[in-house]
């Protein structure tokens, strides 16, 4: 952990950088004009007028060089303070500095900061002078629209990072190199879990053989927790028509989202982007007493989204995908109870998946959007403290974030980090009183009244895409033993003498429901054990005369190099604890 005080320096240090990269770019692309270049989480960027040129990696690395030479000059870095009309004057031919400037007070002090022959418009602070920087690299480009508006020029981006030290950079460099490797779109190609295709489209992924193992014994683990606590499993189709979505609000405030309509025989069916209401539609299937809730309707169920094609992204954000889905039907007296438990089943498969690293965030609503949330403050209000208490009161440690609400009521989300560096939710618990309202949902309470339930809304795997994509990144493919798409791999240590054991091992293991490979190419020893690494199987089995003449078995862990040999009866004791174990 590095402290403010570092921190800040860093920030200093990047944001020099920044400026260090735009007197290069402007020594070889002379007609450059520079938009903004902030300081961010992973070093800086700097966004740039290049006129028509696109840069490559080549280019990349002549604006590196270039930084390098100037670095070495060693000139200082010169604050200048103007005035508003003096700014103006300086950058009268830059129309991105004009419209910054002129987007500043009539009465602020204008700073920029010179360095050789390059002045920039900043607030500052930098370090004292460009020899400081010496520990830098561009790190990668990429298009971005002139203020994020597609309607606007695509401007360069050039992101880069600097440190204080080569040892610091080196280090940097080799965690961005891993991140790299972790990547669950590469080793899903490598490891054969899913594809895409142009034909399907972006977004829209396919779950290979391997791939649909994984999904299947997850499937499988989270229904059998569910319903240990008394949750009820439901199917309900994909399409419905608009009306239902215009009841529930997702018209008014998630359309954006959603996939267009389909027009058949008059009547208007969309995908669904949420099950929501279909499971009001459950609830309201029958009359409920008090004495019945909470009620909990369980689905996996597919849902899709239109989301950007640029911000599809792997298994992680899909437009065709799966939801863990639930929604807890309950009295306003049982929110905390019901509440308490969803984050405890949390705790516990995060627990079983080792997920440690994430944090819960508060998802609150914009009070200036009006568009996403539906407009009723108290409402809302309530919803926020109810959620707000509950999360003291269970003493969790969470932040809050306003603007990410549902717009039906906030949430309670876990916030991962992918590989590469991406913010998301995987799981989400969320507090509803508008839907039971849209809906005309009752109970019958103690005295014969008709009563209004919460939902409690939760998705504890999230998708099983989005989760998917967490589990590839965080064990690096290397599933545990009860998830592997193949378990176990048996190798015979010559084909001509011990073909007919490891066959008969091959078979017993598969009757008892292992997932069971054998490898009976004519390939060397030492080839087949690298390959079996390369696909990291779990356990590998190396059998030759030894096991043969004494019915044992050799195996070799993945990760490991040590042999263990074991009776046939152990091996199976072994297996059983170790899928127990969950890892
Ligand atoms: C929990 N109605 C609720 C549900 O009852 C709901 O839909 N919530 S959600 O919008 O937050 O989605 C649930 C989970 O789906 C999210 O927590 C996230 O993990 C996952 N998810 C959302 N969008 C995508 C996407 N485009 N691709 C993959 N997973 C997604
Ligand atoms: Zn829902």
């Amino acid at each position: 952990m590095i402290n403010i005080k570092e921190h800040e320096n860093l920030s200093i240090l990047n944001h020099s950088c920044a400026h260090l990269m735009a007197q290069a770019v402007k020594h070889l692309y002379p007609d450059a004009k520079f938009w903004v270049g902030p300081v961010i989480e992973e070093g800086f960027y700097y966004d740039i007028d290049l006129g028509d040129i696109t840069l490559n990696e080549e280019d990349l690395e002549k604006i590196q060089k270039e930084m390098k030479k100037i670095s070495k000059d060693g000139k200082r870095i010169v604050r200048q303070e103007l005035s508003k009309k003096e700014a103006l004057e300086l950058f009268f031919d830059d129309p991105y500095k004009i419209d910054l400037i002129e987007n500043m007070s009539n009465d602020e002090i204008i700073s920029c900061y010179k360095q050789g022959d390059f002045t920039d418009l900043c607030r500052g602070p930098h370090v004292e002078t460009v020899k400081e920087l010496k520990y830098f690299k561009l790190l990668k480009f990429s298009g971005a629209y002139y203020k994020g508006d597609s309607n606007n020029k695509v401007l360069q981006r050039i992101y880069g990072v600097c440190f204080k030290t080569e040892e610091e950079l080196e280090n940097h460099l080799k965690e961005l190199e891993e991140a790299k490797m972790r990547d669950h779109r590469k080793l899903g190609k490598e490891l054969e879990l899913f594809m895409n295709h142009e034909l399907v489209g972006p977004g829209l992924p396919l779950w290979l053989p391997n791939g649909a193992v994984v999904r299947t014994e997850l499937e499988n683990y989270i229904r059998r927790k569910e319903r240990k606590l008394g949750y009820d499993h439901v199917y309900t189709p994909c399409l419905a028509s608009t009306e239902l979505y215009k009841i529930s609000g997702h018209w008014d405030h998630y359309k954006e989202d959603m996939f267009p309509i389909m027009e058949m025989d008059k009547e208007e069916l969309v995908l669904r982007p949420m099950n929501c209401p279909h499971h009001m539609l459950i609830y309201k299937n029958k009359i409920h007493s008090y004495r019945d809730l909470p009620i909990r309707i369980g689905e996996l169920a597919p849902d899709f989204r239109y989301e950007a094609s640029g911000a599809v992204c792997g298994l992680e954000r899909v437009r065709a995908m799966c939801q863990n889905d639930a929604h807890l039907f309950v009295r306003p007296d049982q929110i905390k109870e019901e509440f308490s438990k969803v984050v405890a089943l949390i705790l516990d498969v995060y627990a079983d998946f080792h997920i440690n690293d994430y944090k819960f965030r508060l998802s609150l609503r914009d009070r200036e959007d009006v568009e996403k949330y539906y407009p009723d403050d108290e409402m809302w209000d309530k919803a926020e403290n109810e959620l707000r208490t509950v999360l003291t009161e269970l003493d969790i440690p969470f932040y809050e974030a306003i603007g990410e609400a549902a717009f039906y009521g906030p949430k309670l989300d876990v916030q991962i980090k992918t590989a590469i560096g991406h913010d998301i939710t995987l799981s989400t618990c969320q507090l509803d009183f508008l839907l039971p309202e849209r809906f005309d949902l009752n109970y019958i309470d103690e005295t014969g009244e008709k009563k209004r339930p919460v939902v409690i809304h939760r998705a504890i795997l999230g998708t099983f895409d989005r989760f998917m994509a967490y589990l590839i990144e965080e064990t690096k493919g290397a599933f545990p033993l009860w998830l592997a798409p193949i378990q176990i791999n048996v190798i015979p240590v010559n084909l001509e003498y011990h073909e007919k054991y490891s066959n008969e091992i091959f078979n017993w293991l598969r009757e008892n429901d292992y997932r069971v490979d054998i490898d009976l190419r004519n390939e060397k020893l030492s080839y087949k054990m690298r390959e079996s690494v390369i696909r990291k199987i779990p356990i590998t089995l190396i059998l030759g005369q030894k096991e043969m003449d004494e019915v044992m078995i050799s195996y070799r862990l993945y990760g490991t190099n040590e042999t263990t040999t074991l009776s046939k009866k152990e091996f199976l004791l072994f297996l059983q604890d170790k899928m127990k174990q969950k890892n």
